[in-house]
């Protein structure tokens, strides 16, 4: 018998699986009207999507955390393609009610996007994570949450993920038309593993890219108030604030290990190689390289 039995189906939209309720309402998103001043944050799930959101907030409020604090991260910038069950808020109404200028988010792929944001040449910030960590984190967040099916056995878990038959679909596919993208649209595509190695040096990539000139001391207190140890404890960026219907975190939790690296922990010798050997497949044409380790 399922352990989870709320977890929900996954359905396809143009062959891009999606969480059952996304798909239905499929016509709500593609319709989306995005506004010129908006700033969206794209990832494929588990990159790092919480982090950017904090950094871009923080940059955007000149550093001033306590205006950051006022309301979990969730709250402040919608997550376009989620539906939840009543009595919560769709991403798309939520985005629709809040006041310019808006920080928005989605897991969609490039193909998938609502064309209003290309129509609108919107800055989108693109951040990618290594698709060995990326796997070991989304197997972690299966098990914690309610809203996606249960990951099952680890070895096919990971078989599905590298095929593609997971939520938003390849990997593979998403990272590279994010980077094909970004050639023809305002896109600053950045890495979780650079911004790890050096926060200060990214921060400044996006403020720069913001058009936001940031003093040294307000750099610093943005890499501070964004650093992994600090967002663990902080109950508006942790998402312990979410019911343990949608997030169970005595399972797991949202903010666990974020290092470059753990999938060391979770994959064997033969798993990794042959990650190796697809990426170096798929990936050739791109020119786009991952850093697994640091
Ligand atoms: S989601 O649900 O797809 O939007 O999740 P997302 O926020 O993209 O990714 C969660 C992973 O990002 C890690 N994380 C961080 N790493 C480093 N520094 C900071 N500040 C940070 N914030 C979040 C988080 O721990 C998850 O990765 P894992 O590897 O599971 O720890």
């Amino acid at each position: 018998m399922d352990p989870k039995p709320k977890g929900w189906r996954l359905v396809k939209i143009e062959g891009v699986p999606l969480a059952e309720l996304t798909a239905k309402n499929w016509n709500q998103i593609k319709d989306f009207q995005a506004r010129p001043d908006d700033v969206l944050i794209c990832t494929f799930p588990k990159a790092g999507t919480a982090w950017i959101q904090e950094i871009v907030e923080m940059i955007l409020h000149g550093g001033d955390s306590q205006k950051c604090d006022q309301l979990p991260i969730y709250q402040r910038s919608p997550f376009l393609d989620l539906f939840l069950p009543k009595p919560y808020l769709a991403g798309v109404k939520e985005a629709e009610e809040m006041p310019s200028p808006r920080i928005l988010k989605t897991h969609l792929s490039a193909k998938l996007l609502p064309p209003s944001f290309w129509k609108q040449n919107c800055k989108i910030i693109y951040l990618a994570r290594n698709i060995k960590d990326s796997a070991v984190s989304s197997f972690c967040f299966h098990q914690m949450t309610h809203l996606l099916p249960s990951p099952g056995d680890w070895n096919d878990f990971l078989e599905n993920y590298i095929a593609g038959e997971c939520t938003y679909g390849s990997w593979f596919d998403h990272v590279c038309g994010w980077w094909e993208a970004k050639d023809h649209y305002p896109i600053l595509y950045l890495f979780y593993e650079d911004l790890k190695e050096n926060p200060a040096q990214e921060i400044g990539k996006v403020a720069r890219f913001l058009g936001v000139e940031l003093p040294e001391s307000v750099l610093s207190q943005i890499v501070q108030h964004t650093a992994f140890k600090s967002m663990k404890v902080n109950p508006m960026t942790n998402f312990s604030t979410l019911p343990s219907s949608i997030l169970d975190h005595t399972v797991s939790s949202y903010m666990r290990k974020g290092t470059v690296g753990d999938w060391k922990e979770h994959l064997t010798v033969a798993q990794s190689e042959r990650i190796d050997d697809i990426c170096a497949q798929k990936l050739r044409d791109s020119g786009l390289i991952f850093r697994t380790q640091l």
